[in-house]
């Protein structure tokens, strides 16, 4: 062995294979012989959009970026500084590619139409969540982005009517994780890929081209203080959980949460509650983006026991919805509990 092979053989995330985001994005684009590279272009966007917001979570307490803006998001809920730079930076990344017609934002109370030219090309909606669980942010835990896209139907009329599609129409998902290292999870339809930001480089590099979510995991992950106030099924198959030894898990992030269900098997949950009976997650760019990264990984992702998230007909934007989903075994067991 040369004296360069083995200094590679010592490099860190081993030497051999090293997969860009962008190389990765190239080479499926290429298993398309009809794409005209414009859903490669928004996915690229997402990559820098995540690259900056990683960027000024890691300075925010050295930048004064912590804390809350003092007004209320289309929900009610307080917007932190980082809720709305996160938007911010999404916005302007996104309006740059001239693939994107409409997006829409957990932030925004409309969609933000970009462009109208009915010119023939491909066009997409992409919608988001900007800074997931960024309540944490104060307390240096995990937060996240989510996105999912659509393609624009202009003939639908109001940019809302041609965003408002089942979570089955969804072209890709996926969802970045800023935890201990900055990680993005992405489907196509076809597999879920996993990439870690290499901050030395600037680079997101492949680390798993074929998530799989393990069909069982004694860990259940949710808000137990609701406890009381869910319907009877959900409460008995946590009392059944804990007499059979399972875990709890909760960040109080949905990224940090999915993503280690996503991982290490168990269910994730946010049940309806009697003051809340549609949860609290949004159906558009929360649970659809998520159920279709763990159906891609193997996993089965449920609004209470009957209905898969992706086939709820959405009706408004910001419409709530019951999360349940993970391991097949465990959201099985969980359905048959709330049935
Ligand atoms: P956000 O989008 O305003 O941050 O709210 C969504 C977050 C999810 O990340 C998380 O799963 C949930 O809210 C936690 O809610 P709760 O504090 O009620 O458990
Ligand atoms: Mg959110």
């Amino acid at each position: 062995m040369s004296q360069a092979e083995s200094i590679a053989d010592r490099l860190p995330g081993a030497s051999q294979n090293v997969t860009s985001l962008q190389a990765h994005i190239l080479a499926e684009e290429r298993r398309h012989p009809h794409a005209s590279g414009t859903f490669s272009w928004i996915l690229s966007a997402l990559a820098l959009s995540a690259k900056t917001i990683a960027a000024l979570i890691r300075r925010a307490r050295l930048e004064d970026v912590l804390g809350s803006m003092g007004s209320e998001n289309v929900q009610g809920e307080e917007q932190q500084k980082l809720d709305v730079i996160s938007n911010e930076v999404l916005l302007r990344c996104l309006g740059q590619r001239s693939g994107v017609a409409i997006v829409a934002s957990e932030e925004d109370d409309e969609p933000t139409i970009l462009r109208t030219e009915t010119d023939g090309e491909r066009r997409y909606c992409v919608l988001f969540d900007p800074l997931d669980g960024s309540s944490n942010l104060d307390v240096a835990g995990g937060v996240g982005t989510i996105f999912s896209i659509l393609r624009h139907h202009p003939e639908a009329g109001s940019p809302e009517t041609s965003i408002l599609q089942a979570g089955t129409e969804q072209v890709a998902a996926g969802y970045i994780l800023y935890g201990s290292s900055t990680v993005l999870v992405v489907t196509t339809g076809n597999g879920v890929q996993m990439f870690v930001l290499d901050p030395a480089i600037g680079s997101f590099l492949l680390v798993e081209e074929e998530v799989r979510i393990p069909a069982r995991g004694e860990t259940y992950s949710l808000n137990e203080g609701n406890r009381p106030g869910f319907p009877q099924g959900w409460q008995d198959y946590l009392a059944w959980a804990q007499a059979n030894g399972y875990s709890g898990r909760y960040v109080g992030a949905m990224v940090a949460d999915v993503h280690r269900t996503l991982l290490k098997g168990g269910v994730f949950m946010y049940p309806p509650t009697g003051k809340t009976p549609d949860g609290k997650l949004r159906l558009m760019y929360e649970a659809n983006p998520m159920a279709m990264i763990v159906e891609q990984a193997g996993g089965k992702a449920f609004a209470g026991a009957a209905e898969r998230i992706l086939e709820v007909k959405p009706q408004t934007l910001h419409q709530r919805v019951p999360v349940l989903l993970g391991s097949v075994e465990e959201v099985d067991r969980v359905r048959e509990f709330v049935a």
